[in-house]
């Protein structure tokens, strides 16, 4: 398996995260997304979209978008239910992820590091704080999101949720949150390898999809 990957992309630290939670081996292949590597005709190849991540199977075949990734690393595995409910309600919480989360708090902190639209972030903060008591409310009572364990519903969720204080969150005002955070990075062999976003992610310094 090879993981094209961009390392300050929390998208693809999910797919890191599982990779190394399932002790799975896999070729990890950096791609500079503000560099221009997703530009090229070869990259478009992988993935016609043009976003990190794309894992690649042993067989050639190519899957793009990181909640798709996470499904077909779970199956079989205790972070994918096997009962039809389960499952539905794991793809619920990874369409929340994906609607609320990523375009909440992580398009916010995303600009907000790299001086990117300013003039959208307020919108984004304000859906990234309803993402936030969403899945303060969820959490009450409950350990995590779907089931009495931990899912790939929980580890999308995390991704942009445990840097939410990047984007100015105070996570202390969701403290149900804030232990569900902590539970997760109690797994045995979780790992945290996102870095922050590099100099050439900067507004005006870049060639990427964002840039066009
Ligand atoms: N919905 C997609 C979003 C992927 C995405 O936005 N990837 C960004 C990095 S977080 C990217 O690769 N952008 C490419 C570029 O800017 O050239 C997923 O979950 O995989």
């Amino acid at each position: 398996m090879r993981l094209y990957d961009y390392p300050a992309s929390a998208n693809c630290y999910k797919a890191r995260l599982l990779l190394a939670l399932l002790e799975r081996e896999y070729e990890r292949v950096e791609v500079d997304i503000f560099a221009g590597e997703t530009l090229t005709p070869a990259y478009a190849e992988l993935n016609p979209a043009r976003e990190t991540p794309v894992l690649e199977l042993d067989d050639g075949q190519l899957l793009a978008q990181s909640n798709a990734i996470l499904w077909y690393l779970a199956e079989e595995t205790p972070y994918l239910p096997d009962d039809p409910p389960g499952r539905a309600h794991v793809a619920q919480w990874l369409f929340f992820e994906q609607e609320r989360v990523m375009n909440g708090i992580g398009s916010a902190r995303f600009r907000i590091l790299t001086g990117r639209n300013p003039e959208v972030v307020p919108a984004r903060l304000e859906l990234g704080r309803s993402a936030l008591e969403m899945l303060a409310a969820r959490l009450a009572d409950r350990a995590f999101l779907v089931g009495d364990s931990c899912t790939i519903a929980d580890l999308a969720n995390f991704a942009y949720t445990h840097v939410a204080g990047d984007a100015g969150y105070d996570l202390a005002g969701y403290p149900a949150v804030e232990r569900w955070l902590a539970r997760i990075a109690a797994l045995p062999r979780f790992m945290d390898d996102l870095v922050t976003y590099p100099a050439n992610a900067r507004a005006g310094q870049s060639e990427s999809i964002y840039d066009a």
